[in-house]
């Protein structure tokens, strides 16, 4: 027992009105479901920042290796591997067609500055770093047009700077 404590004093207890109490109990919930929602994407659905394995030299990845010869690669059964290099202010190859069906891994780098990857109305969204290489995979059932946009300001003609993957129908084996 404390020096504190005297007998028969009451111990100070902690108050908070009835909204305090129910905001503290949100803030709770929400600490504990950004903590579940990390575990699992990290340990259950594998997302990881990326290794050493995924770093390159942004003055020499286009001179050999993948990146100087940067397009679409078929792996067979309707897989692709896509090879996209951006720099100021272009991604090369400016256009991709696969089959309806594909499933693609893409693999983006850049050669100058930051730059960023959005393929519209898909969840592909990428940061494009110099010196690391991004990836990410997707699948594409329906046909259609999806336009890829820089979208991390680059420069001057930053706008300029787009593509298209074009998903064809009738493919897909
Ligand atoms: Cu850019």
């Amino acid at each position: 027992m404390s020096d504190q404590q005297v007998l028969g004093e009451e111990q100070p207890s902690f108050h908070a009105d009835d909204y305090e109490k129910k905001w503290i109990g949100v803030s709770i919930v929400l600490l504990v479901a950004f903590a579940v929602t990390v575990a699992v994407a990290g340990f259950a659905l594998g997302f990881q920042v990326p290794g050493d394995e995924s770093r390159v030299d942004p003055r020499t990845v286009a001179d050999s290796g993948p990146f100087s010869q940067p397009g679409l690669r078929d792996l067979g059964g309707g897989e692709y591997d896509a090879y996209i290099l951006s720099q100021q202010y272009l991604f090369t190859p400016r256009e991709i067609r696969v089959p309806a069906g594909s499933t693609v891994n893409f693999y983006i780098t850049s050669i100058d500055v930051q730059h960023g990857f959005k393929l519209q109305d898909t969840n592909i969204n990428m940061q494009i770093v110099p010196g690391q290489v991004s990836k990410l995979t997707a699948t594409f059932d329906d046909p259609g047009e999806y336009p890829y946009i820089c979208h991390e300001y680059c420069g001057i003609a930053h706008a300029a700077m787009f593509g298209s993957l074009i998903v064809e129908a009738g493919g897909g084996s």
